[in-house]
């Protein structure tokens, strides 16, 4: 069985039929036959892999074909060769749209990093003008998802609120991607392992939630209160925030602080195996307690053997397609042994999105009304652990569709949908 799933996985792009007639003329066919039709019903997922790490991606598939998600590995120059139109992401997400139409995938992989000059597999730019400002290149990658082109008026510049609106498409809750930003063979392979001990757990921990700036406690607390627990009533969500913490001395209310020490100390007992950040960040660190910044080297020596999934709304730290490697979110994800497996993160500034500002921001301070991106956390969470056992990646999409008609109607919850990406693999579930 195992070496079925490995032989299709390696036939790669065309495999599938060869792989029938292949298998069917082998010993024990009849019953070896059926397994196959059956493995060949069951691959939703398709990875997206640049030429360099194709060996170390079909390696990953191998594994979680064994772990029962069998995925189709397909290289960048396969994808350039065999689609015609436009640039290379252009043909990716014509790719992604046939697996998807004509074969029933639901899930993809971008198996590589982006940068500025388009790196391994290049991301798609999007244009944003809101009450922000101004963005030309915030890296959107549901756009592969889409069946249209996010460029209506052609000229070359995509996801123009107004201009490219009938082609832009968001995420309906069925389909999901998401990257794994990573370089090296080395860096597949420590992944691959992180997957397989993640997997391995078997206890449901806790979901800290986090928050560093006042401003934000209402609405943190509403979801970690309210709405999570409605979706996970058997679930522990703990509190990590400057004035108070689930750890505090009786009495001593807020005298745990939100140290780099005490964050990683929680981390490495392995209790927590989910976080929240809400609060301050840039590229490279997260703010904490205290002017403390939680950056790479408190990363460096994070071991907590069951990796976390992780969500943050803390500006720039999930700017992946930056020139600078690795965002704070990319290191979490590459820590060997530690760090996280799974990381929803902004591209970008992580802006509060309100349809009207001036009545919506005193409603956020006072009663906990979510912004866009942190509506998309919450749901998030209760997508992903609530009853219906869906996957990271489709956890994600469910919450952008709960969005989408709001993304339709301001330029600002646009830019939120955009600029949240979904970086390790989509196919895993959140325990
Ligand atoms: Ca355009
Ligand atoms: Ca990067």
């Amino acid at each position: 069985m195992m070496k079925l799933i490995s032989l299709s996985v390696c036939l790669g792009f065309f495999g599938w039929a060869f792989a029938d007639s292949e298998l069917d003329t082998e010993k024990g066919a009849e019953e070896l036959g059926e397994e196959v039709v059956e493995e060949k019903e069951e691959t939703k997922v398709l990875l997206v892999s640049p030429p360099s790490l194709r060996e170390a991606w079909l390696a990953y598939a191998e594994m979680r074909g064994e772990q029962g998600t069998p995925m189709k590995v397909v290289g960048t120059d396969e994808i350039a060769e065999k689609y015609e139109h436009g640039d290379l992401q252009n043909k990716i997400r014509l790719c992604v749209r046939e697996h998807i139409d004509k074969e029933g995938f639901d899930t993809v992989i971008l198996g590589g990093d982006s940068t500025p000059e388009g790196g391994l597999i290049p991301d798609r730019d999007t244009y944003h003008k809101n009450m922000w400002g101004n963005d030309t290149d915030i890296p959107t990658d549901v756009y592969f998802l889409s069946p249209t082109s996010w460029d209506l008026d052609g000229d070359g510049i995509y996801g123009e609120f107004e201009e490219d609106r009938a082609a832009m498409i968001y995420p309906d809750g069925t389909t999901a991607i998401g990257r794994i930003p990573l370089r090296t063979v080395e860096e597949v392979m420590a992944y691959g392992e992180k997957v397989k001990a993640y997997l391995a757990g078997d206890e449901e921990g806790e979901l800290a939630l986090t928050c560093e700036v006042r401003g934000a406690y209402a609405k943190v607390l509403k979801s970690g209160k309210e709405l999570i627990p409605a979706a996970w009533p058997e679930g522990k969500v703990s509190f990590f925030f400057n004035d108070f913490t689930s750890w505090d001395a009786e009495g001593e209310e807020g005298d745990f602080d939100l140290s780099t020490e005490n964050l990683s100390a929680k981390f490495s007992e392995g209790v927590i195996n989910k976080w929240h950040i809400h609060g301050h960040g840039l590229v490279d660190m997260w703010q904490l307690e205290n002017g403390e910044i939680f950056t790479y080297e408190h990363v460096e020596k994070l071991s907590n053997k069951r990796a976390l999934v992780m969500t943050t709304v803390s500006c720039f730290t999930g700017h992946f397609d930056a020139a600078q490697d690795p965002c704070i979110t990319e290191a979490m994800l590459r820590q060997p042994g530690g760090g996280a497996v799974l990381i929803v993160a902004p591209a970008r500034e992580g802006k509060p999105h309100f349809h009207n500002p001036n009545e919506d921001f005193p409603l956020m301070m006072l009663e906990g009304k979510l912004d866009g991106t942190t509506q998309t956390m919450a749901s998030f969470w209760v997508a992903a652990l609530g009853e219906k056992e869906v996957t990271a990646g489709i956890a994600l999409a469910i919450s952008k569709a709960g969005m989408a008609k709001d993304a339709e109607k301001s330029a600002t919850y646009h830019q939120g949908m955009c600029e949240l990406n979904l970086f390790g693999d989509p196919s895993l579930p959140v325990r």
